[in-house]
């Protein structure tokens, strides 16, 4: 199979909706008018491209018809191809050339990190590379067995601790584990899921300072993994995990169980950060390096069509409770917590003036009794 191919098989959900949707609304107007373009954008927004490229693109393409005197809504779908391998660009791929690259993976629970890294050590000792994995993610017992047994699985080594242990003290011996062993890739699994937002940064700052510490010179991805399933929820991820961490690139994962693949043209056009990899199944070599041009090739192309349902749009009417909003809860509460707190300081400070008030009208009126 093709990488086209392969990819398209992968974007069959997105692909079908979008392109198949595209097609029905070009199909059903004679003459180009604002009624099109609002359907059009409405389509665009439906397949998670986001609001503000929906309506980028629409501009474009309002442009180059004018420009080029089209009048055959027909002729609108190459456009559109045409603007979205525009605003894709050029791609960027992974940087590993100074060994031992060191790889943090980060992102919230369940987006697929640690199957992620699976892929990747499969890959890179496909390609002879010699990978360690660090266990980072100490939370739970359960996700160090789960990384142990993809490192199992890809024949690389590991590198844990026991549950709870600090995931500092993991980083600092893959690390040196690594330079002794002559590893040529470091991978870094983190928690997903810490106590809040300030425990989360001073987690990354923590592990960050040992990296530049141990491994100052060499070639450093800090991964930031995204489920394409949660739409526009990723694009708030990546915005709340860049004021924490210095990402390189982001991971998309499930794009194969999703009609929500837009969310890639989003990603590129609003946050700019290069998506490097995408994840295409649950299988070990489900993952691929994101190429912006099979990306657009697939998304209109035809490949599988005659065999696509209706377009899925239950998809859309479902709200799914993401791990995001959970976390921003959490924010939350823990600003409540120290809202609480400084109320308390509060009255104990204003307790403690009328306590000195007191006092000294007491003194007053033993001052006034001599
Ligand atoms: N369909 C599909 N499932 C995926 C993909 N990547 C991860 N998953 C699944 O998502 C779930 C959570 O993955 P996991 O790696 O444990 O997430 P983590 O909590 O971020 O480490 C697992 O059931 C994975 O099999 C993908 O590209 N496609
Ligand atoms: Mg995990």
């Amino acid at each position: 199979m093709g990488i086209i191919q392969k990819i398209a098989e992968g974007l069959r959900k997105t692909k079908d909706f979008f392109l198949g949707r595209l097609q029905k609304i070009l199909n059903s107007f004679t003459v180009i008018d604002d009624e099109l373009f609002d359907q059009l954008e409405e389509t665009m927004i439906m397949s998670d491209i986001g609001v503000e490229t929906s309506e980028e693109i629409c501009n474009r393409l309002r442009k180059k018809i004018k420009e080029r005197g089209i009048t055959d809504p027909q002729m609108i779908m190459e456009l559109i191809q045409e603007i979205i391998g525009e605003i894709m660009g050029d791609d960027t791929g992974l940087d590993l050339s100074v060994s031992p690259a060191v790889i943090m993976v980060i992102g919230v629970n369940g987006a697929g990190k640690t199957t992620t890294i699976g892929k990747m050590c499969h890959q890179f000792k496909q390609e002879g590379k010699k990978v360690l994995v660090a266990a980072a993610d100490t939370f739970r017992a359960a996700a160090i067995d789960q990384l142990e047994i993809w490192t199992e699985r890809a024949g690389v080594e590991i590198v844990k601790h026991s549950e709870g242990s600090d995931p500092g003290a993991v980083v600092y011996d893959a690390l040196e584990a690594s330079q002794a062993r002559g590893c040529d890739v470091v991978i870094i699994d983190t928690a997903g899921r810490l106590h809040n937002k300030k425990n989360l940064m001073e987690e990354l700052a923590k592990i960050n300072r040992i990296i530049d510490k141990k491994a100052g010179e060499c070639s450093r991805e800090v991964l930031l993994v995204l489920d394409a399933t949660t739409g526009q929820n990723a694009v708030n991820q990546a915005k709340l995990f860049g004021e924490t961490a210095n990402i390189t690139g982001i991971v998309l994962t499930k794009l194969d169980g999703t009609a929500k693949g837009g969310i890639v043209i989003s990603i590129k056009n609003e946050l700019g950060i290069p998506v490097k990899l995408i994840g295409v199944g649950e299988k070990i070599d489900d993952l691929q390096p994101f190429d912006s041009r099979s990306f657009v090739s697939a998304l209109f192309s035809d490949v599988g069509m005659e065999k696509s349902e209706e377009p899925d749009e239950k998809e859309f009417e479902e709200t799914e409770e993401t791990e995001i909003e959970e976390t921003e809860e959490e924010f939350e509460e823990e600003e409540e917590f120290e809202e609480e707190e400084e109320l308390e300081e509060e009255e104990e400070f204003e307790e403690e003036e009328e306590f000195e008030e007191e006092e000294e009208f007491e003194e007053e009126e033993e001052y006034e009794e001599e």
